[in-house]
């Protein structure tokens, strides 16, 4: 640090300066997160001091999160859930697995995830000791059901399933892991980081919530489709028992013990999903929804007329689209300012995540850049 104050004009003038350097979420078809909406902003400034790791000094906000907690279990099928709001989804995968663990007793393990598994499910492995186990995939992408029963012994301590895979959207079958982990007594975690927004507000019946018997704990992120300020995650526990396996004692604090993995954790990301979800209610996510799903189908079809075809039927709002030298595509493209993401091996696919700050006039001017580089 510098000896010398600079003024507050000065600071923010670098400050800003910097910022401009930042992309834009126009031109992102790479991310899960979006521009929050205007509500979630001026309650994230409203409660930005406020700090959920003690409670007892804040006891608005610490209301406030139980209410969210309430309003997303109630969305994932049992308004009668234990949580917390995290820090995103790879806290929350990490509190669900080590409850598991816990709760079985065991500080060692393994863990049966589906290949498809975001990356947070090794950082697991590696911070709670726990081997994890990648189960095959299906020829849709949806996790083998065989193959997680062939890798699960007696030393597994949770199996997990996701409902929207980071990479193709695609959802597990749920039920088909849970009837699994009934019979073997073994704990389900969903990670719902990104679908947990997008499920319920699609058509057909998924079967993927809490409303299927067997599934332990769910992973659903306000910061993603849930329009919230970033840190906002959320993890849910089906009952208050697995969540009482992640505390600790916390002495000379107003509340005695805490499940969170972190101490100091700001309220503003809680207030600030409270905030959508009171504002939006059922109805404006639908809308939401509908709008991304509408986008997915508008790209699509856009790419299915200059022969480019998805991996998968589209199920929510990520396309991974087939072409051929995926890595000099996605650079070309890169060069004309979109940002896009690939898929890893065996299936390499350009990747693309349409998010509410996507527009149909930029998917058409994407489309268009695609079929150049295509045919050049
Ligand atoms: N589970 C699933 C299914 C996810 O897709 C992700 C993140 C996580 C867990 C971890 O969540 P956190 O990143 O909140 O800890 N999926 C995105 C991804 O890795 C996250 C992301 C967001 C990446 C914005 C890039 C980006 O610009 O692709």
């Amino acid at each position: 640090m510098r000896d010398k104050a600079l003024s507050e004009d000065e600071v923010m003038r670098i400050l800003e300066e910097t910022r401009s350097r930042d992309f834009c979420y126009d031109r992102f078809f790479s991310t899960m997160c979006t521009r929050p909406h205007p509500i979630a902003i001026r309650a994230h400034d409203l409660f930005l001091e406020t700090n959920l790791g003690d409670p007892g000094l804040f006891p608005g906000v610490a209301d406030l999160e139980q209410q969210v907690v309430h309003m997303l279990g109630e969305l994932l099928g049992c308004a009668n859930v234990a949580g917390y709001i995290s820090t995103g989804g790879t806290e929350s995968n990490i509190q669900a697995i080590r409850a598991a663990r816990n709760e079985a007793g065991r500080k060692n393990g393994n863990i049966v995830v589906p290949a498809s598994a975001h990356f947070s499910f090794d950082k697991i492995g590696d911070l709670l000791c726990l081997e994890v186990r990648k189960a095959d995939l299906d020829e849709n992408l949806k996790v083998d059901l065989g193959s997680v029963e062939s890798l699960v012994d007696g030393n597994t301590v949770a199996l997990v399933g996701i409902a929207g895979t980071t990479e193709f959207g695609q959802v597990d079958p749920i039920e088909g892991l849970a009837r699994l982990a009934l019979e073997r007594g073994i704990h389900l975690h969903v990670d719902a980081a990104f679908g947990g927004f997008v499920l319920p507000f699609l058509e057909g019946d998924w079967r993927w919530d809490f409303q299927v018997k067997g599934v332990s704990s769910i992973t659903i992120d306000p910061h993603k489709m849930g329009m919230s300020t970033i840190p906002a995650g959320g993890l849910l526990f089906r009952g208050q028992d697995c969540m009482n396996a992640l505390e600790t004692e916390t002495h000379y604090l107003t509340k005695a013990r805490q499940a969170s993995l972190t101490g100091t954790r700001s309220g503003a990301a809680a207030a600030a999903t409270y905030a959508v979800m009171r504002h939006l209610g059922r109805e404006g996510f639908q809308e939401m929804v509908n709008y991304c799903m509408d986008l997915t189908r508008h790209l699509t079809l856009g790419a299915r007329k200059i022969g480019i075809e998805p991996f998968i039927e589209p199920v929510m709002n990520v396309v991974a689209l087939k072409v051929p030298s995926t890595a000099e595509v996605r650079e070309e493209l890169m060069k004309r300012d979109w940002h896009v993401s690939m898929t890893r091996e065996p299936n390499r696919a350009l990747r693309l995540i349409l998010m509410t700050h996507m527009t149909r006039e930029n998917v058409n001017l994407f489309l268009k850049d695609l079929e150049e580089i295509l045919r050049s």
